[in-house]
């Protein structure tokens, strides 16, 4: 029974390009699922409010310079850091946890920088398994661009989302999901 406190919530991940209207849709998803009694919150990646999530957004707005293989290993160490808040004390109470952002985004961003996919994906081992990863990853990342409002962050450049976007496609290709978890 879906509606009942004890049974485990379920780990939704939302992924693809900036602008490929993840927030919207999220957020929709979110009252979609309450309105069905369905228990719901939605999560996002980077969390900027730990120390570490700190760092990554000092780095993102450009206000700091860090080693990408660095940079990489904070995006995974800040969902690290929520793991156990995600599983105990949401997922394990019944509530259906919407990510926007999570392992996917992780290794697409960093390969795209030309780091192999296995190294990448090392860190994220042992992170949650989602349920269900959903996401428009066939948008382009022209039209991602015309909808994304770029705001001067590190990667909001087209030239780099679609780079960014090839590499979501490899990890479509080779199931990543079904290895990883
Ligand atoms: N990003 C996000 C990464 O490079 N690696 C990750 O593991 C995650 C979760 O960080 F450009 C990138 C994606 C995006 C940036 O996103 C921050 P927000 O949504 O603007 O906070
Ligand atoms: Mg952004």
């Amino acid at each position: 029974n879906g509606h009942s406190s004890e049974s485990r919530g379920a780990l939704i991940i939302l992924e693809g390009l900036d602008g490929s209207g993840k927030s919207s849709q999220s957020s929709r998803l979110v009252s979609y699922l309450e309105g069905l009694g369905f228990p719901a919150e939605l999560w996002r990646f980077p969390d900027r409010n730990t120390s570490v999530g700190q760092m990554i957004s000092l780095n993102l707005s450009n206000k700091s310079q860090l080693d990408d293989h660095t940079i990489h290993l904070l995006f995974s160490a800040n969902r690290w850091e929520k793991r156990s808040v995600l599983l105990f004390y949401k997922l394990k109470s019944g509530i259906t946890l919407v990510v926007d952002w999570y392992s996917y985004s992780g290794v697409a961003f960093s390969s795209a920088k030309g780091f192999d996919f296995e190294w990448c994906k090392a860190p994220e081992q042992g992170l949650l398994a989602p349920d269900l990863v959903k996401g428009d990853l066939d948008i382009s990342p022209e039209k991602a661009a015309e909808r994304g409002g770029y705001g001067g962050e590190r990667y909001e450049q087209l030239d780099f989302q679609r780079k960014v976007s090839q590499q979501y496609k490899s990890l479509e290709d080779a199931s990543w999901k079904v290895i990883l978890f």
